[in-house]
């Protein structure tokens, strides 16, 4: 066999290894449970899209066009089978969608052969990113993501300014792609905006973060919301705060809707992601809230803190100390599977359920603003369990 064969057989025979990887939970906190392994990486695209297979032109067996990071997913069940709506990105920092199916919702994700062909509008993005897929009560599925085009008002010298705007496109099959007008909204940027599964009083209603510039939320107050009477264009006329960020919480800097909520019989139960500044930069944490089931914008329970942060190996990357979570996926049963990325690079999971979430979100004490009332609120607690600790069968507790 040739050496081209053997280096060949050798890639493929690593792949096929990541690939088939069990995946095992780890300790679980109560309210969700880690699985050890990521679900997917760079190293999880296809050998085809990133070398040269034919020895005549790529004799060396060199990797042409690289893929550095696999992050950001959408996710949706379909069939019984599990679908995540990758944020591939190229070496040249293109970011793509690329569709990775698997029968286990937590090991075994295979990428496509092909990724996705995303139609452009008349104004073609620059880059696209961070889908979230919504089944809709109309029936199709909507993938909502971020759109990025170069600021067309930056001066020559600026050639990093970015306008991100809420793209918007549609499908059956997660195939073929009808791509729709970007969101319009009163608000100069958006990004993390989300549809709302079901229609509210007759229209489609859309989760926006309304920001003045690309990174900064500026006077975007928070989680915005607004309705839209069709989606073909999506507009919204009219955009209100549903969570705010807030002062000394872990949403102080922005904060983002991330997957559609998911209905449960006490509320709309979210899945956000909130970012303060730190001297080492940004940190982006996972975070829950509930709002009525009738008024989907009205926040009925905002547990304090986060719920999942960067751990270990997480919290290094490409943009390091992030958690970022825009796909869930919930199973008639209750199970909930949700998908996150630490660090802009690689793509986890964490299992839990619809009761358990539910009880995390009403249960959990909100954020008290102050130091001295969150001792209060922990000496409530400890005081309790302590109580109860002098029950013999707490005695173990005591030693
Ligand atoms: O780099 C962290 C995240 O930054 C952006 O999110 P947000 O708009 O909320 O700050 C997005 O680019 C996201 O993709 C990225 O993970």
């Amino acid at each position: 066999m040739s050496e081209f064969m053997q280096k060949l057989k050798a890639l493929k025979a690593e792949h096929d290894r990541l690939i088939h990887r069990k995946n095992v939970p780890t300790v679980s906190n109560g309210v969700y449970e880690r699985y050890e392994y990521p679900v997917l990486t760079n190293a999880h695209a296809p050998i085809h899209w990133r070398y040269d297979l034919n020895p005549e032109t790529n004799p060396y067996l060199m990797e042409r066009i690289g893929v550095n990071a696999a992050f950001n997913p959408g996710a949706i069940e379909l069939d019984g089978k599990y679908y995540l709506m990758v944020r591939a990105e190229g070496v040249d920092r293109k970011s793509f969608f690329a569709v990775a199916e698997s029968d286990s919702p937590v090991d075994g994700f295979k990428f496509w052969d092909f990724p996705v062909l995303l139609p452009e509008t008349e104004d073609p993005d620059i880059n696209v990113y961070d889908m979230r897929l919504v089944k809709h009560a109309d029936g199709w599925i909507y993938g909502l993501f971020c759109s990025e085009r170069k600021d067309p008002s930056a001066p020559p010298s600026d050639t990093s300014s970015a306008v991100a705007q809420g793209g918007i496109a549609r499908t059956k099959d997660l195939i073929t792609w009808e791509r729709l007008p970007d969101l319009q909204t009163p608000s100069p940027q958006q990004r993390n905006v989300v549809l709302h599964p079901e229609f509210v009083d007759g229209k489609y209603a859309f989760y926006t973060r309304p920001q003045d510039g690309f990174i900064d939320a500026g006077a975007g107050g928070g989680i915005g919301w607004g309705l839209s009477e069709s989606m073909n264009p999506a507009i919204v006329d009219k955009e209100v705060i549903v969570d705010e960020r807030q002062y000394h919480t872990i949403k102080e800097v922005k904060n983002g809707q991330g997957p559609a909520p998911i209905k449960t019989d006490k509320g709309w139960l979210h899945i956000a992601h909130g970012v303060r500044n730190t001297a080492a930069g940004l940190r982006y944490v996972l975070y829950m809230f509930m709002t009525a089931l009738d008024e989907p914008n009205k926040v009925i329970y905002s547990p304090g803190g986060h719920m999942i942060a960067p751990e270990g190996t997480e919290r290094v990357g490409d943009v390091s100390n992030v958690v970022f979570c825009n796909g869930l996926i919930t199973k008639d049963s209750g199970e909930v599977y949700l998908y996150y990325a630490s660090s802009d690079t690689r793509i986890h999971v964490a299992a839990t359920t619809v009761s358990q979430l539910v009880d995390a979100c009403i249960n959990t004490p909100t954020d008290l603003l102050r130091s001295r009332a969150s001792v209060e609120q922990r000496m409530e607690l400890i005081s309790r369990n302590l109580e109860l600790m002098k029950k013999p069968e707490y005695a173990f507790l005591m030693l």
